[in-house]
């Protein structure tokens, strides 16, 4: 899937069994009018593909790359071995370890190649987004506003809050 003709950030993942998390990320990046693409990248299924897509990144533009991955999730981490552009990795609920499998394999990367790592699922995948909202945000004072309006409402939503007491 292809959003527009110039994306800023890519949003890869390595099955559309993880589209139900990734598509938060995804959700984020439309509601900020951030140019993207999205695309099934696998690590272990189409690894001549992965290496192609990174090493392309930052020559098409991509300024971040959001990966997605459950299980064994390497490709975060292989897509970082092979750009600079910033790699935000989402650890995918996995059928057996929850996730936690995903989030250990994302996260604890040898120093020197770094992947942004995120928590386990939805929560995560939109936090990737903001966070590649922010980074954009650092040359682009409008994308900047909308990010502190966005950051505003959550503060007057949590102020508005009540409890059954
Ligand atoms: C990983 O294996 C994918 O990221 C996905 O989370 C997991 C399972 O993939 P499917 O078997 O559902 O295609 O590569």
């Amino acid at each position: 899937m292809t959003e527009q003709a110039k994306p800023l950030v890519g949003v890869i993942m390595g099955s559309s069994s993880d589209w139900d998390v990734m598509q938060h990320a995804v959700a984020i990046l439309k509601q900020f009018g951030v140019p993207f693409e999205a695309s099934v990248i696998s690590a272990h299924r189409m690894p001549d593909e992965m290496f192609t897509y990174a090493e392309t990144a930052r020559a098409r533009g991509l300024r971040a790359i959001i990966a997605g991955a459950g299980g064994a999730a390497h490709l975060p981490g292989m897509v970082a071995a092979k750009t600079i552009v910033p790699v935000l990795g989402v650890p995918v609920p996995s059928k057996y370890l929850r996730g936690e499998d995903s989030l250990l394999s994302i996260v604890q990367m040898p120093k020197g190649v770094p992947v942004a790592t995120f928590a386990i699922g939805e929560a995560g995948a939109a936090n990737a987004a903001l966070t590649a909202v922010a980074l954009l945000a650092a040359n682009d004072e409008d994308l900047a506003q909308r990010l502190v309006a966005f950051r505003t409402e959550q503060t007057a939503a949590a102020q508005a809050m009540t409890l059954p007491v």
